[in-house]
């Protein structure tokens, strides 16, 4: 830990995150990372607060989905009912976080008034590489009645963001994963794959319901190498139905012309990482697994969460350009995947083109991993900030 985040923690031994899940599992997965890591890296008190608990025990199977009140990994969970609710100075904790704008309760904020000193408050926002979050990164807003401040916090791709989420120990992990190939294929047999696509091209597929996955497939069924494509299960549930020709539920597999499609269990959040890491091409979705993803190291397709109006191509575009310079079959997959692109999809040829491709797209990967060290992780870079601002 550099040393001058030693101060953080004893100035914020207690954090309050507060998590409404407005859809999928992004919203929840990133809080109870960052909130597992405030706990274990930096012995921050947390305590979850989620609206949503089945959404939650997707990924953390250990999660009782009817407790007011539980404790998991060292971290207090609370169920989030809604905005009503006392609460006194003793209630409020040194630091609170609303992710994504939450409103969090108005008798949380009053009582957040109350304390001496004044809690930091900070709105934990979403994932963009667009040039403007630099501009607002850490920008206050003074309540409007209020004695409070809450400043924006934005993750991000440069030194003037807060940075990603990143477990200290991960880089390590996943090495030791990637360099022991039985430890690798005895976990791919614990979620049902057989030899030969233990053996085979392995992609995972992980992207909302709009993915041109039947395009690709039909070009992975006809082409001359042996893929085995992992797929979670609810994922492009359609396509996959209509590949295997039965329930797409954990376990069902077809193979057809080079192609094996696989169901597997949605499993927890750690175990998706050794999914990354054992694929060969990882497809991801949204801002979680997109970010867990560049830690892979492996070549990956991000499927960007949908907006109005395609805000998102210009968001999608904004990445590729930082991280796709060059890499041309790569962004023009990425375009073609999210419905971006100017001209047809030949979805033979763009595979060809990014297969041929990935070597440079994995020297890609591990000079961006050794780029985003740099900006140091988005805990860290929190309490940092938080220290500062108390
Ligand atoms: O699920 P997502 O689409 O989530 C989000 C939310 O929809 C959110 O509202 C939106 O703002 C955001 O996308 C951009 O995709 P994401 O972010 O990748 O989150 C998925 C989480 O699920 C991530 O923490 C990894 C985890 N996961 C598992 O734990 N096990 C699995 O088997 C899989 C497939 C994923």
């Amino acid at each position: 830990m550099p040393p001058d985040l030693a101060p953080a923690r004893s100035l914020a031994p207690s954090l309050a995150l507060f998590c409404k899940v407005v859809d999928n599992y992004g919203d929840i997965g990133i809080c109870w990372r960052l909130a597992r890591q405030l706990q274990q890296e930096h012995g921050v008190a947390v305590t979850l607060w989620v609206d949503d608990l089945a959404s939650f025990r997707r990924i953390c199977p250990a999660v009782a989905p009817d407790a007011e009140r539980q404790q998991l990994d060292g971290v207090a969970v609370r169920h989030w009912r809604g905005q009503d609710g006392a609460y006194t100075p003793a209630d409020i904790a040194d630091i609170v976080i609303e992710f994504f704008a939450c409103d969090i309760p108005d008798g949380y904020i009053a009582a957040m008034a109350q304390c001496t000193p004044r809690p930091v408050w900070l709105n934990l926002e979403g994932l963009t590489a667009e040039e403007w979050v630099e501009g607002c990164h850490t920008l206050p807003s003074p309540h409007p009645r209020l004695p409070l401040t809450k400043h924006f916090f934005f993750p991000g791709f440069t030194a003037k963001t807060g940075g990603l989420l990143r477990e200290a120990a991960l880089e390590q992990q996943r090495a030791q994963f990637q360099s022991d190939p039985a430890a690798m294929a005895a976990f791919l047999a614990q979620l049902g794959l057989a030899p030969a696509e233990i053996e085979a091209f392995k992609v995972t597929l992980f992207c909302y319901p709009h993915a041109p996955v039947r395009e690709l497939f039909d070009a992975w069924q006809a082409g001359a190498e042996a893929v085995a494509c992992l797929v979670p299960e609810g994922v492009a549930a359609d396509a996959v139905q209509a590949f295997l020709g039965t329930e797409p539920v954990a376990g069902a597999v077809a193979t057809r012309g080079a192609l094996t499609v696989r169901v597997l269990p949605f499993v927890a959040q750690p175990d998706y990482d050794r999914l990354l890491w054992a694929g060969d091409v990882n497809f991801v979705r949204g801002e979680d697994s997109f970010v867990r993803a560049q830690w892979a190291g492996k070549p990956f397709v991000w499927h960007i969460y949908p907006q109005d109006d395609n805000l998102h191509h210009k968001k999608l575009r904004a990445f590729l350009q930082r991280y796709a310079g060059g890499l041309d079959s790569l962004s023009a997959c990425s375009l073609h995947w999210n419905g971006a692109a100017l001209t047809p999809s030949d979805w033979p040829q763009l595979w060809l083109s990014l297969r041929a491709a990935l070597p440079d797209i994995s020297a890609r990967a591990a000079a961006w991993q050794h780029e985003m060290d740099g900006h140091g992780d988005l805990a860290a870079n929190l309490l940092r900030f938080a220290a500062a601002s108390r």
